[in-house]
């Protein structure tokens, strides 16, 4: 694994596409529902305890928050959609500032969508992949909580996830992750290293 992502560190947040960090060459940006284990798999994938926060009260930050692994490559956590405790104007305002983010920010190269597994992909989740695709970006889905079912029911899930998306247009991979049983680290790694450690 490369020593880079065990030595991420805060580097700020950014309420909107003016504030993002200009040097930064490539940026891989992490999305999905509230309570997704966004925060979990950030701090999974960096080998720390508490560098993103987790939170059972999840939903509070409208900003993206971003990790640094070195000067010209970051990690970005994005505000997990659809916590119903957001005020309506606030999400819709936020959505367009998503949109503007996704699709102006140069220095994005992937995608990394987090679907809790016992969920499906709803439809928010395949409106992110659909645009995704619009924008040429490839993503990653990573069906989180793997650990909540039994290796059978996790492998079937992902079957279903990787059907559906065999229709969609988009560059996606999909596989099984757990921030709580470490599965799954090693295929994000090696995406995250073709996405984020190599020439565009
Ligand atoms: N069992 C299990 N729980 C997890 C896992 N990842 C996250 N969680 C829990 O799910 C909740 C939401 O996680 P968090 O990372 O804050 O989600 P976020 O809102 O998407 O950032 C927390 O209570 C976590 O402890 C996992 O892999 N397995
Ligand atoms: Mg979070």
């Amino acid at each position: 694994m490369n020593p880079l992502y065990h030595r991420a560190t805060f580097l700020l947040s950014a309420p909107n596409l003016k504030t993002t960090p200009e040097d930064v060459e490539y940026e891989v940006a992490f999305a999905g529902r509230s309570n997704a284990g966004k925060s979990s798999a950030i701090n999974t994938l960096t080998n720390q305890r508490s560098l993103a926060r987790t939170s059972k009260t999840p939903g509070r930050t409208q900003q993206m928050v971003y990790f640094q692994l070195d000067e010209q490559r970051c990690l970005v956590d994005l505000p997990g959609y659809g916590y119903a405790k957001v005020p309506r104007d606030i999400q819709i305002k936020w959505q367009k500032e998503l949109e503007r983010y996704l699709e102006k920010r140069k220095a994005l190269n992937g995608l990394v969508l987090l679907v809790d597994i016992r969920r499906n992909l709803a439809e928010y989740d395949m409106q992110m992949i659909d645009y995704a695709a619009h924008l040429n970006l490839d993503v990653y889905v990573a069906l989180t909580k793997s650990d909540k079912l039994n290796r059978n029911a996790a492998k079937n899930a992902l079957f279903a996830a990787q059907k559906l998306l065999k229709e969609s247009t988009a560059k996606v991979q999909v596989e099984l992750f757990s921030s709580l049983k470490k599965q799954g680290i090693e295929e994000i790694h090696c995406w995250l290293d073709a996405h984020l450690m190599t020439e565009k």
